[in-house]
């Protein structure tokens, strides 16, 4: 049975589902939630996702409704090879930080940033901004010392990061100082089945 993506075309959190499905090419069920109309909102959608929110993954019982759960549900069900989510205890951990990463500082900064920059939220700006100044100086040392964020080679937590800081300028915030953070968005960028952020404004 086809997997369903309930999904918004400029959400990261969204994005990051849809990369990974290319990555390990799968096919899917595209279903698009416009949050800027409030559909996420809508009863029928909300029975799939009580929190209302963007992205849903639905896989035959199985309903994940939220974007890092899905990469995770994605790595142990369809990655075959076990590289995108190790399950050594140390490597699961390294993992997990990222995860919860983009789920917090991902969140509060970048992302924050962007959403009162080009979705119209009423937020503290400055507090996004400094969120993500302190999350980039933090990428920018293990990615100068590392290629990848959690292992010594591309796991989920390259793709849960990815999303939001490849579009950070759309929240005016500049990653140009952090030149290991824009190496790693190109390396993310050749991984095969590569699939890109779209843009709200043109770079
Ligand atoms: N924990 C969720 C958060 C998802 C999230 O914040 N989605 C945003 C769009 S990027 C959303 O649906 N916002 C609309 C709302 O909360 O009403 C996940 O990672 O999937």
């Amino acid at each position: 049975m086809t997997m369903q993506l309930y999904h918004f075309e400029y959400s990261g959190h969204s994005h990051r589902v849809r990369l990974f499905l290319s990555l390990l090419e799968l096919s899917y069920e595209s279903i698009s939630v416009d949050i800027l109309k409030n559909e996420q909102k809508a009863p029928e959608y909300m029975k799939l996702n009580p929190l209302g929110q963007v992205p849903t993954l639905v896989d035959g019982n199985s309903v994940v409704p939220d974007s890092t759960a899905a990469l995770v549900y994605l790595a142990k069900k369809y990655d075959a090879s076990g590289r995108w989510l190790p399950n050594d205890p140390a490597g699961a951990a390294a993992v997990q930080v990222w995860l919860s990463t983009a789920a917090g500082e991902l969140y509060r900064g970048p992302a924050t940033a962007r959403a009162i920059k080009i979705m119209g939220r009423k937020a503290d700006y400055a507090a996004a901004s400094s969120c993500a100044a302190q999350l980039f100086q933090w990428m920018q040392a293990v990615l100068g010392a590392h290629t990848w964020l959690a292992a010594q080679h591309a796991t989920i937590a390259d793709i849960a990061m990815y999303s939001y800081v490849r579009v950070a300028d759309e929240g005016e915030l500049d990653i140009t100082p952090y030149p290991a953070i824009m190496r790693w968005l190109g390396y993310v960028e050749e991984l095969p089945g590569f699939e890109p952020m779209p843009r709200r404004k043109q770079a």
